[in-house]
């Protein structure tokens, strides 16, 4: 297969090589595209190096098995457009597409059937909206979610690298700020995203919107905080969900073992212990009464909620 990186040098980008990698997913050809600031960087992959080339329209208009984007909604706007108009399967990370109706928001473990046969852009949604909906969403299947209360404990990864990087000096006393509103080393910021007119920030919208349309219901009534922690990697997210039918806590341990890359565990997990896995982490299952629980999940942001979701949607679109 010939598969093209968008973003490459980025920390999803990174990562994107590292799961094709990981996943021994046949790649004849990788082709590596950044900004004209990357271009001629060496990155490796299966022990070979590849040169980042710059972005260009030509480069879009060649034909690619798959090419993945992870270099912001503005690029994804005009590039992925290019490239899926000239017959390309592109799979973007960024926000752009998500909520366009007619583009599949994808988490192969809950709606893959809706990529197979299918050509053109598919969205791969945001990283705390995968892993709340990738432990909930046979619960709701079973037992409909009315309501679910969230508050996420969010890396600093997830703004990106020179994200991680400006939390990385803050921490070592250079208290430069570029990227974070205020200060994140020993710190908490409770917005993520830019704040709109009614004072949510555009990641409680992503969680509310991308839940909506990947559990297919716009019913379930949302109530999203986002927070950035510092913390490296892994996001981890408190959530309280209210369901229409009666449960038993034994019915809700038995839904999450059954899904997918999902481990329910009496352990409470931090985000130190899930650096690197590909799997949503749950734990603190708690019944506050007959239609009402909560539960503490973490996931590997980069990788679950990004890169490996991204990878897995190629898997599904390849078999
Ligand atoms: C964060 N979730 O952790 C955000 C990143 O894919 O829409 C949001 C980027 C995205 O900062």
């Amino acid at each position: 297969m010939v598969i093209g990186i968008v973003g490459a040098t980025g920390e999803v980008g990174r990562t994107m090589i590292k799961v094709l990698e990981d996943f021994k997913i046949p790649v004849k050809k990788l082709k590596l595209f950044a900004s004209n600031k990357s271009k001629g960087k060496f990155l490796e992959f299966n022990g070979k190096k590849i040169k980042v080339e710059e972005l260009t329209e030509k480069s879009m208009k060649e034909k690619y098995d798959f090419l993945l984007f992870s270099a912001g909604k503005n690029i994804s706007t005009h590039f992925a457009q290019i490239a899926a108009n000239h017959g390309n399967i592109v799979i973007d990370n960024s926000s752009a597409f998500r909520m366009v109706p007619n583009i599949p928001l994808v988490v192969p473990e809950i709606n893959g059937h809706l990529v197979k046969n299918y050509k053109g852009i598919i969205a791969n949604p945001n990283c705390s909206t995968i892993q709340m909906v990738l432990s909930i969403h046979k619960i709701h299947e079973f037992l409909k979610i009315k309501e679910i209360y969230v508050s996420t404990y969010q890396a600093v990864s997830g703004a990106g690298h020179k994200a991680l990087k400006e939390y990385l000096n803050q921490i070592s006393g250079n208290n430069e700020k570029n990227v974070f509103p205020k200060q994140i080393a020993h710190n908490v910021i409770p917005v993520i995203g830019n704040i709109l007119n009614d004072n949510f920030s555009e990641e409680e919208y992503k969680m509310i919107n991308e839940t909506k349309k990947i559990l297919n219901d716009n019913s379930i009534k949302i109530y999203p905080t986002t927070v950035r922690v510092p913390v490296k990697y892994g996001h981890s997210e408190s959530i309280i969900i209210r369901t229409e039918k009666k449960f038993k806590i034994s019915q809700i341990k038995e839904l999450l073992s059954k899904s997918e890359n999902v481990i329910y565990t009496e352990d409470s997990t931090t985000p130190l212990d899930v650096e690197g896995k590909d799997i949503v982490y749950v734990s603190r299952l708690r019944k506050f009464d007959d239609y009402t629980f909560s539960i503490w999940n973490v996931a590997d942001n980069i990788r679950v909620g990004a890169a490996t979701n991204a990878i897995r949607i190629l898997e599904v679109m390849r078999k």
